[in-house]
């Protein structure tokens, strides 16, 4: 038995040792971009992410908790039960007590995660009162945002690697950033221009789908400024790898300092609607 003690004991050791470095890993991470032997998931500007990864860490718990404890079960049951130490097996066949006890736990075990794992669905899925909307197209293959209350509408395509400034990280970067207020419920519309794209940002906790022919929504309410990154999540086609997605959370002055400019800069052409049609246009 002692074996057996100094067995559970390491692998207990172990387990700990993993996820305290996990989490360590975890807090030290950049925010907004993955980045080199990452362990875990991107830190959370979301509360919605917050919940996310609270729920992940919940399962985690309880999912090793499971695993270990039917790696025990079975590591008795090899110890105390072979050949050489068991020869008359008992003849046993039925146990009232511990069937009810194996049907009844796993129910429990079931409800425990369906309480918190509801709640955070209906929070995903029902929108606040937004603040801003911003619709996103998926084109192949790049985004373009629009701000329907303000009247513009610009494309967002990736840099390449040779216009790469110190700092920016490599296919996630792009020419013109999605830019929101920070702390402000953001409401964003999604659709696809040619094929089904999809929307997604790891930090943020979204992940939707763009659809042509019709409108998905989404929300988040990033409460860190700063530089998120996402990527298309939804195969389609050639360049689906090298379509970014970049938000810029800044402060409350500074979205509307950004608004003004960007009322300008991108006045919305009805004759030009997107960089292809202008580009055939030969503008
Ligand atoms: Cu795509």
């Amino acid at each position: 038995m002692l074996v057996l003690k100094r067995l559970i004991a390491f692998v207990v050791t172990s387990v700990t040792v993993f996820a305290a470095g996990a989490q360590a890993l975890a807090a030290t991470a950049a925010t907004g971009q993955p980045h080199a032997w990452q362990l875990g998931l991107q830190a959370g500007a979301t509360p919605v992410m917050d919940d996310i990864i609270w729920f992940h860490d919940f399962l985690l718990w309880i999912i090793a908790s499971i695993t270990l404890f039917v790696l025990v079960l079975l590591v008795v049951v090899v110890v105390k039960f072979n050949a050489r130490n068991n020869p008359v097996p008992s003849r046993t066949t039925h146990n009232t007590t511990i069937e009810v006890i194996w049907t009844v736990v796993p129910v429990l075990i079931l409800v425990t995660i369906a309480v918190p794992s509801f709640r955070l669905l209906f929070y995903q899925l029902n929108t606040p009162k937004a603040d801003v909307t911003v619709k996103a197209t998926g084109k192949q293959w790049f985004w373009s945002y629009s701000y329907p209350d303000d009247k513009f509408e610009f494309d967002s395509v990736m840099v390449q690697d040779k216009d790469l400034k110190p700092g920016q990280p490599r296919l996630l970067t792009v020419d013109n950033e999605m830019v929101v207020p920070v702390n402000k419920v953001v409401r964003v519309l999604t659709t696809g221009a040619d094929v089904i794209h999809s929307f997604a940002i790891p930090s943020f906790g979204i992940k939707i789908d763009a659809i042509p022919g019709r409108v998905n929504e989404t929300w988040f309410k990033a409460e860190r400024e700063g530089t998120y990154h996402g990527q298309c999540s939804e195969l389609c086609g050639r360049d689906h790898a090298f379509m970014p997605i970049t938000v810029h959370v800044v402060s409350e002055q500074a979205y509307t300092a950004w608004l003004d400019q960007a009322k300008k800069k991108y006045a919305a052409d009805d004759s030009h609607p997107t960089t292809l049609a202008a580009v055939e246009d030969g503008k």
